[in-house]
């Protein structure tokens, strides 16, 4: 009796070891998060990435990346892949604001909770759990404002605007922003407005462009919707001849190293950051929705203001990106 008993109480123990040995391998793929990032086009996305995996290994979180080099179908397929691998929680940097419904649905059907970070989408809020990123809108007034008070006893202002990716909430957000505010002011005009996609490269090609159509000598002032377009439009003023900074005034928004470097060079005027580190806050959605609770459809950023006059040495050794 004594004997049997010993017996099966043996065998239930090593069952039960197996099963909490499988449960704890079946937590650790059930734990997974995927982060869909849609490209790696400058500095500030690499450091947004960078932020999530830090976090994620902070926490000893299992992080996967999915990154889609900017491309649009790759990145749905990116989240109906985590989807399908049953990931707990996807965090989405989506390209851009349309089409989502059909894969966000999917995610929902799972009960896989989306947190969206930096960009938003156009479909129905009830399709993830909550937004985090800047307030692009109020990016675009912020820096309309102060160029129309940097300019304010100038008759007549000719600004170009270099415009991020089509389609995406900080290109539609920034613009709309900046040209409401540009539009109370009488002596200040909008001459041209064109997609530089957010890279370097495109925003040298249509800054040098649109010094070729409109005439070096009429533009006096440059938006772009983030740094590295500004980048690329100082390259194209230096190339015909012209001072960034005093003959062209030149603005944007995100506050990278380079373009915090280029305030101190005297050939940005103005930068409104907005900040990349938003894996902290991304994780921190993730352990919430996975409590069950709930969140804000969108928690906003704080974000800084540089200019000739506050922008020093000190700031921009502390700029890890
Ligand atoms: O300003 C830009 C990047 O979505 C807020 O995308 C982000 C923007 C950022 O390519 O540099």
């Amino acid at each position: 009796m004594t004997l049997v008993s010993r017996r099966t109480c043996f065998i239930p123990l090593a069952v039960a070891a197996s099963m909490l040995a499988a449960s704890c391998n079946q937590k650790k793929t059930g734990n997974a998060v995927g982060f869909v990032q849609e490209g790696d086009e400058n500095a500030w996305r690499t450091a947004e990435t960078q932020s999530m995996k830090s976090e994620a290994d902070k926490r000893g979180v299992n992080y996967s990346l999915a990154n889609a080099q900017g491309d649009k179908e790759k990145q749905i397929n990116d989240v109906r892949s985590f989807v399908v691998q049953r990931v707990s929680a996807i965090i989405l940097a989506p390209k851009d604001e349309s089409g989502w419904e059909p894969v966000l649905k999917e995610a929902r059907d799972a009960k896989i909770p989306v947190i969206l970070v930096d960009r938003g989408v156009s479909a129905d809020p009830s399709l993830y759990t909550t937004l985090i990123a800047s307030d692009f809108v109020q990016e675009g007034q912020r820096v309309a404002q102060w160029l129309a008070n940097d300019t304010k006893d100038q008759s007549e202002v000719n600004i170009v605007e270099l415009e991020g990716t089509a389609g995406a909430a900080p290109a539609i957000d920034r613009k709309k922003g900046f040209d409401e505010e540009i539009a109370k002011h009488s002596n200040m005009h909008i001459l041209a407005s064109q997609d530089g996609n957010f890279t370097r490269e495109q925003g040298k090609k249509v800054m040098t462009n649109f010094l070729l159509t409109i005439g070096k000598d009429k533009i006096n002032a440059v938006y772009a919707h983030n740094d590295d377009m500004a980048l690329g439009a100082i390259q194209a003023i230096e190339a015909a001849g012209k001072k960034p900074g005093t003959d062209i005034k030149v603005v944007s928004i995100d506050g990278i190293h380079d373009g915090l470097q280029a305030i101190l060079d005297g050939k940005i005027n103005c930068i409104v950051e907005c900040n990349p580190m938003l894996g902290q806050d991304a994780f921190d959605a993730v352990a919430a929705a996975q409590k069950g609770d709930t969140l804000p459809k969108h928690k906003t950023e704080a974000d800084a203001l540089f200019d000739q006059k506050s922008m020093t040495k000190e700031i921009l050794a502390e700029r890890k990106y």
